[in-house]
C-alpha cells in the first residue's frame, strides 16, 4: 500500500479520499486554494499546501503545481477525486512520466473516450451496443441530410468532442436540420476546439442507467451493481439510487456484462462508470465516465464495498478480491444532493455562510460532506452542500427515511434545494419508479417545491422550525421565507 496519497480535489470528496487513506494506514496530503484555507479537508489532511488563488484554473487545475508538491511532499499517488483534473489525460500522462502513480485509470484510457465517435466505433467493434447512427463524422451538409433521413426524424446531434450533455441538440424534422447542424458544429469549434459532429437516432423519454465497474492490472473486470440517475436538470444529476427500478436479475447480468466488455475494450483500470441509455427495454451505450463518481456512495451501501479505498488497492498493484458472484447486494439506497441553490429562481447559486447546521442521521442515513457551521460556500465551486444518502431494507423503505432525513436536516443562512427533494420523494410518480430524464418537467416539480415551502414556512413541519430556539426558528423560516420571495419577484418581472 501507499504510505502517503496527494488528494488533488476540495470538499467532500477530498474528504472522501482522505477517509479512505486514514482507513488504509496512508498519510494524506491537501492542496488548497486561497477560498478554501479554512476548508474543513485541508484540516483534515495529514499536510496541506498551498497552492493558488480561488479560481480553479489558478489553482485546482494547475497541473505543475500539484505535481511539484506531490514530489516536494513525498507522495507515491494522487487520488484527483472528480471534476477538476479526474478526467484529463494530459494530467494522467504528466503523473505518469513524473513517477507518480495516478489513481485512476492509464491517460490512454481517458484519451480513447474523449472522441465520441472513436468510442462508438470501439464499443461497435467490442459488440456493445449503441445508439443507431452515422459511423463516423459527417463531413457535408447533403449526406448529413441523407442520413437523418435514413435513421429516421427525430435525430440528435452531437459533438465528437463533447460530453455531460454540452455540443448537443435534437432535431425533430428536416426543416430546421441545417441550422441546428451549423449551431452545433460552431459550438462544438469554440467549446472544443474541434467541430467534428455525427448524428443519433433521438431515444425519447430514456432511463438513464449506469454501471459502476472495478477493474485491476491484469484484465479482471467485475460490475459492481448499477444506479439510475434519471432526476436531473440540465445534465446536473439531483436523486440517484441503486439498483434502477426497472432493472430485473437477467437484464442486470446482460448489461453488467456489456459493461464489463466495454471496459476490456479500452484497457479499462481502476474505478469507473460505464453509462446507458434505457427505454423500453432496449439499452445503448452512452460514455464511460473515467472517475470515481458523487454517487459512487449508495453503490457503496447496497454492496458493501468501499469503492474509495479498492481505487488505493487497484493503483498500488493489487488483485481484485471479488470474483463476480461475490458482488452482492441488499436493500435499497438512494441519494439527495443537498445543493445551496435555488429551486424556486431557476436552481441559481445561493453561496453564502452557513449560519446553523444540523445534518441528519439515525438509522441508515449517510452523510457525506465538507461543510459546517459557520462555514462559508464559495462562488467559486459548485454549490454541494452534501450527499444525503439514505438506505432500507426496500425501496419504500429507503423513501421514508429519506423523507424523515430531510425533515430533520437543518441549513440556514444560505437556499437549499431541500424543499425539491421533498417534493420529489412525495410524487406518486416517483414512489412508483417511474423515472426518465424529462421527470422534473413532466411532473411540474416546481410547483410542488411551492407548496413545500409554503407548507414548511406557515405550518412549521422541519425540525429545524419546531426546535425550541428563537434563532434557530427565525434563520429556518428566513430561507424558506427567502426562496419564495425570490420566485415571487421572479414572476412579477
Ligand atoms: C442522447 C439522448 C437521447 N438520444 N442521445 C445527455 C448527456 C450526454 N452524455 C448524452 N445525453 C443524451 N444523449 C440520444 N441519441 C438523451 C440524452 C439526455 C440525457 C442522457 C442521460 C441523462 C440525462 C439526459 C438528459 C437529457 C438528454
Amino acid at each position: 500500500m501507499f504510505k502517503k496519497v496527494l488528494v488533488a480535489n476540495r470538499g467532500e470528496i477530498a474528504i472522501r479520499a482522505m477517509r479512505a487513506c486514514r482507513e488504509l494506514g496512508v498519510k494524506t496530503v491537501a492542496v488548497y486554494s486561497e477560498a478554501d484555507k479554512n476548508a474543513l479537508f485541508a484540516k483534515y489532511a495529514d499536510e496541506a499546501y498551498y497552492i493558488g488563488p480561488a479560481p480553479s484554473s489558478q489553482s485546482y487545475l494547475n497541473m505543475d503545481k500539484i505535481i511539484e508538491v506531490a514530489l516536494e511532499s513525498g507522495a507515491e499517488g494522487i487520488h484527483p477525486g472528480y471534476g477538476f483534473l479526474s478526467e484529463n489525460s494530459v494530467f494522467a500522462r504528466k503523473c505518469e512520466e513524473a513517477g507518480i502513480v495516478f489513481i485512476g485509470p492509464p491517460s490512454k484510457a481517458i484519451e480513447q473516450m474523449g472522441s465520441k465517435i472513436a468510442a462508438r466505433n470501439t464499443m461497435i467493434k467490442a459488440g456493445v451496443p449503441v445508439v443507431p447512427g452515422t459511423e463516423g463524422a459527417i463531413s457535408n451538409e447533403e449526406e448529413a441530410i441523407e442520413i437523418a433521413d435514413s435513421i429516421g426524424y427525430p435525430v440528435m446531434i452531437k459533438a465528437s468532442a463533447g460530453g455531460g450533455g454540452i455540443g448537443m441538440k435534437i432535431v425533430h424534422s428536416k426543416e430546421g436540420f441545417k441550422a441546428a447542424l451549423n449551431s452545433i458544429q460552431s459550438v462544438a469549434a469554440s467549446a472544443f476546439g474541434d467541430p467534428t459532429v455525427f448524428i443519433e437516432k433521438y431515444v425519447e423519454e430514456p432511463r438513464h442507467i449506469e454501471f459502476q465497474i472495478l477493474a485491476d492490472k491484469y484484465g479482471d473486470v467485475v460490475y459492481v451493481m448499477e444506479r439510475e440517475c434519471s432526476i436531473q436538470r440540465r445534465h446536473q444529476k439531483l436523486i440517484e439510487e441503486a439498483p434502477s427500478p426497472v432493472m430485473t436479475p437477467e437484464l442486470r447480468k446482460e448489461m453488467g456484462e456489456t459493461a464489463v466488455k466495454a471496459a476490456k475494450a479500452i484497457g479499462y483500470e481502476n474505478a469507473g462508470t460505464v453509462e446507458f441509455l434505457y427505454s423500453k427495454g432496449d439499452y445503448y451505450f452512452l460514455e464511460v465516465n473515467t472517475r470515481l463518481q458523487v454517487e459512487h456512495t449508495i453503490t457503496e451501501m447496497i454492496t458493501g464495498i468501499d469503492l474509495a479505498k479498492q481505487q488505493l488497492h487497484i493503483a498500488c498493484g493489487e488483485k481484485l478480491p471479488y470474483k463476480q458472484e461475490d458482488i452482492v447486494h441488499r436493500g435499497w439506497a438512494i441519494e439527495c444532493r443537498i445543493n445551496a441553490e435555488d429551486p424556486l429562481n431557476d436552481f441559481a447559486p445561493s453561496p453564502g455562510k452557513i449560519r446553523r447546521y444540523r445534518s441528519a442521521g439515525g438509522p441508515g442515513i449517510r452523510v457525506d460532506s465538507g461543510v459546517h457551521m459557520g462555514y462559508t460556500i464559495s462562488p467559486y465551486y459548485d454549490s454541494m452542500i452534501s450527499k444525503l444518502c439514505a438506505w432500507g431494507q426496500t425501496r419504500e423503505e429507503a423513501i421514508d427515511r429519506m423523507k424523515r432525513a430531510l425533515y430533520e436536516y437543518v441549513v440556514a443562512g444560505v437556499t437549499t434545494n431541500i424543499p425539491f427533494h421533498k417534493a420529489v420523494l412525495r410524487n406518486e410518480a416517483f414512489r412508483e419508479g417511474k423515472l426518465t430524464t424529462h421527470f422534473i418537467d413532466e411532473y411540474n416539480i416546481i410547483e410542488d417545491v411551492k407548496k413545500v415551502v409554503e407548507e414548511d414556512t406557515t405550518k412549521g413541519v422541519t425540525l429545524a422550525s419546531v426546535l425550541d430556539n428563537k434563532d434557530l426558528k427565525i434563520a429556518a423560516v428566513t430561507a424558506a421565507v427567502g426562496s419564495y420571495v425570490n420566485a415571487v419577484k421572479k414572476q412579477t418581472k
